[in-house]
C-alpha cells in the first residue's frame, strides 16, 4: 500500500510570530535578523520584503540597500521556541509518526490515519485551520507517497497552500524543476551534472543507472531514484546512536572522589553537548567504573523527566558513583558515563550556544582536570591516541567512541 506522508513548514515563520503579536505589521516587508547597520545576516524576510531580493542568509546591510523602507526586527528567540513546541503540539493531534524537521517543519505519516483526522488532504486542512486559529500563523504542507517529493511539494505550495501529488505522478512532478529543488542535491552534484547539460530533475531521472554510478559512485543509483520521486526513508526512524557516552583510563588508578567527580563532570559536559545537539533528552544516566582487576561495575538511574543539561547528568552522574563506592572504595582504573534511553526533544533547540562554544566547555574542563592532576592523568579516546606515544599508549583502554554502549 503506497504511504501517506505529508510535510508542514510554516511560511515566513520568524516573520509571522512577530506579525501574529503586532497585526500592523501584516502586509509589510518585515525582516528579521540582528542590527540593520551590524555585520549580521537575515534570518527570514516577509514575503513583501523577499519581493525587493531579500533572503535568508543575506547580510544584512545588504538588505538594507535592496528594501530601504523595511522593518528591521531583531527577533526574539525565546518567543519563537514557544511558538515552535505549540506548533509541534498541534502536530502531536494528528499521527504519532511524526518527525520534526525544525523549528518550524516536521514530517507526518498519516498512512493508515484515517480514524483520526480524515484523508490527508483533510488532515492537513484541519491542521492548518488550528495553527491559523491558536497561533495566527499560515502554514504550507505537501501531501505524497514519500517524505521527498512531500517536502518538494510543501515547497511549491508556499506561501498559505497544500499541493498534493498524486501516486504515480511523483516522477512528473518532479521532471520540470531544477536540480537544487531536490532536498540534499549539493551544489558538488550539480557542477558535474552541468557539463551534461542536465539542469532539471527529468534529466537526471532519465539517465541509465549504469551512467549515474560511473558518476556518482554507490549513490548513483540512490540520487536516480530521488529524482524519480523514490524515497523509502520512513518518517520517525532514528538511526542515530542508541546512547551516548565517554570513558577514559587513568595512568593510574584514582581513589580521591574529588578527581573521580572533575572527569566525570567533563564526560559530562561532553554527552550532554552531544545530547543537545541532536535534539534529544535522555532518562536513564548510566555509570561504569572498572577497578585494577578489571573487574567492571555499572549502575543505571532512570528518571521520570528525561534531562539535557550538564548538570544533571553530572549529579545522576555522581549519586551513582557514591552508590557504587559506598561498596567498594578501591582505586578506578577507569570511569565512564553514559545516557541512554532517549527520547526526541519536540523542538530541535537551535538556541543552543554554538558547537566551537560547547568544544570550548569540554576542553576547558579537561584542562581543570589536568591543571590539577596532572596532564597526563587521564586520557579519552582521540586524546589518547593522537597524544600517547607508543608505549604509553598500551596502558589506554577503549576510546570514547560516540556509539560505545555503556549496560
Ligand atoms: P524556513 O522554513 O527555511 O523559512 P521561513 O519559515 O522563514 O520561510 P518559508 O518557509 O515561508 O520559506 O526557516 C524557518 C525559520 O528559521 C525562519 O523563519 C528563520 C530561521 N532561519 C534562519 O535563522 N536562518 C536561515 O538561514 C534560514 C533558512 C532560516
Ligand atoms: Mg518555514
Amino acid at each position: 500500500m503506497a504511504r501517506s506522508i505529508l510535510h508542514i513548514d510554516l511560511d515566513a515563520f520568524f516573520v509571522a510570530v512577530e506579525q501574529a503579536r503586532r497585526p500592523e505589521l501584516r502586509g509589510l516587508p518585515v525582516i528579521v535578523g540582528g542590527d540593520p547597520d551590524g555585520r549580521g545576516v537575515v534570518a527570514t524576510a516577509s514575503y513583501e520584503a523577499r519581493r525587493f531580493g531579500v533572503y535568508s542568509g543575506l547580510a544584512l546591510r545588504t538588505a538594507r540597500r535592496l528594501a530601504p523602507d523595511a522593518i528591521f526586527l531583531r527577533g526574539d528567540f525565546a518567543e519563537y521556541v514557544r511558538v515552535s513546541k505549540q506548533f509541534h503540539a498541534i502536530l502531536a493531534n494528528y499521527t504519532p509518526l511524526i518527525e520534526s524537521g525544525g523549528l518550524d517543519e516536521a514530517y507526518l505519516d498519516l498512512t493508515g490515519c484515517e480514524s483520526i483526522g480524515g484523508t490527508a488532504p483533510e488532515a492537513a486542512a484541519s491542521m492548518r485551520a488550528r495553527i491559523r486559529a491558536e497561533l495566527g500563523l499560515a502554514a504550507s504542507a505537501g501531501i505524497a507517497t514519500s517524505r521527498l517529493v512531500a517536502k518538494v511539494a510543501s515547497d511549491k505550495a508556499k506561501p498559505d497552500g497544500v499541493l498534493q501529488v498524486a501516486e504515480g505522478t511523483e516522477a512528473a512532478f518532479l521532471a520540470p524543476l531544477p536540480l537544487r529543488a531536490l532536498p540534499m542535491l549539493g551544489q558538488s552534484t550539480e557542477k558535474r551534472l552541468a557539463p551534461l547539460g542536465i539542469s532539471t530533475l527529468g534529466q537526471l531521472a532519465a539517465l541509465a543507472d549504469s551512467a549515474l554510478e560511473g558518476l556518482f559512485g554507490n549513490h548513483g543509483r540512490v540520487l536516480g531514484q530521488r529524482a524519480r520521486g523514490i524515497d523509502p526513508t520512513p518518517i520517525g526512524h532514528d538511526v542515530r546512536a542508541k546512547s551516548i557516552s565517554r570513558e577514559g583510563t587513568f595512568a593510574a588508578d584514582v581513589a580521591d572522589p574529588e578527581h573521580l567527580r572533575a572527569v566525570l563532570r567533563g564526560f559530562s559536559e561532553s554527552v550532554g553537548a552531544d545530547l543537545r545537539r541532536d535534539g534529544r533528552r535522555a532518562r536513564t544516566v548510566s555509570l561504569k567504573l572498572r577497578y585494577d582487576d578489571f573487574s567492571t561495575v555499572s549502575r543505571s538511574l532512570t528518571l521520570p523527566q528525561p534531562l539535557s543539561s550538564n548538570e544533571a547528568i553530572f549529579e545522576a552522574g555522581t549519586a551513582l558513583l557514591e552508590k557504587l563506592r559506598e561498596r567498594d572504595k578501591r582505586p578506578a582504573r577507569l570511569i565512564g558515563i553514559g545516557v541512554s534511553n532517549l527520547v526526541a526533544d519536540a523542538v530541535q533547540l537551535s538556541l543552543e550556544p554554538a558547537p566551537e562554544r560547547k568544544q570550548e566547555s569540554l576542553s576547558a574542563a579537561f584542562d581543570r582536570v589536568r591543571r590539577k592532576y596532572g596532564t597526563r592523568s587521564l586520557q579519552t579516546g582521540r586524546t589518547a591516541f593522537d597524544a600517547a606515544t607508543q608505549d604509553e599508549r598500551s596502558v589506554f583502554e577503549k576510546g570514547t567512541g560516540l556509539s560505545s554502549q555503556m549496560k
